[in-house]
């Protein structure tokens, strides 16, 4: 058998007072562009997930998170043709600043009912129903 790429990718769904949660238009330039996701990214060599998702949605949406704000709910997993992707799913309720674009990116607040209206990436696709269960 083939070696198997595995990335490990982490995920937030951000989630206001309305149970509303953020998703993000990934960019032209980028794979899967134009697709919805739940922000977040690679895990950097030397990084732990949480770390991971700190900066990224720092970079991303200009937001300081805390690590104990950050509850893992469920993971994701799809096999690419070149990798297969790991992606743990965690939510946060709480975070610091006001949520800003920082990367050119559209950025909707959604209703978890309401998140099939996206074209979201195949890992993204399977968290939805954990999101109506926990916040519909
Ligand atoms: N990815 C899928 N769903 C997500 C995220 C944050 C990422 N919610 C996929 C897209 C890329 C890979 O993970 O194939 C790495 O993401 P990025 O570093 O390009 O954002
Ligand atoms: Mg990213």
């Amino acid at each position: 058998m083939a070696d198997i790429k595995l990335t490990l990718v982490v995920a937030c769904a951000l989630v206001d007072t309305d149970k509303r949660v953020l998703i993000a238009q990934r960019p032209q330039g980028k794979a899967l562009a134009g697709l919805w996701e739940f922000p977040g990214g690679k895990v950097e060599p030397g990084e732990r997930p949480e770390q991971t998702l700190i900066r990224e949605l720092h970079e991303e949406i200009g937001i300081d998170v805390s690590e104990p704000c950050l509850a893992p709910l469920t993971f994701a997993s799809y096999a690419y043709d070149s990798f297969h992707l790991l992606m743990p799913l965690y939510i946060c309720r709480r975070w610091e600043g006001l949520v800003v674009a920082r990367e050119g990116q559209q950025l909707a607040w959604v209703r978890a009912n309401k998140l099939r209206d996206y074209p979201m990436p195949p890992a993204d696709i399977p968290l939805i129903p954990h999101l109506i269960d926990l916040l519909m």
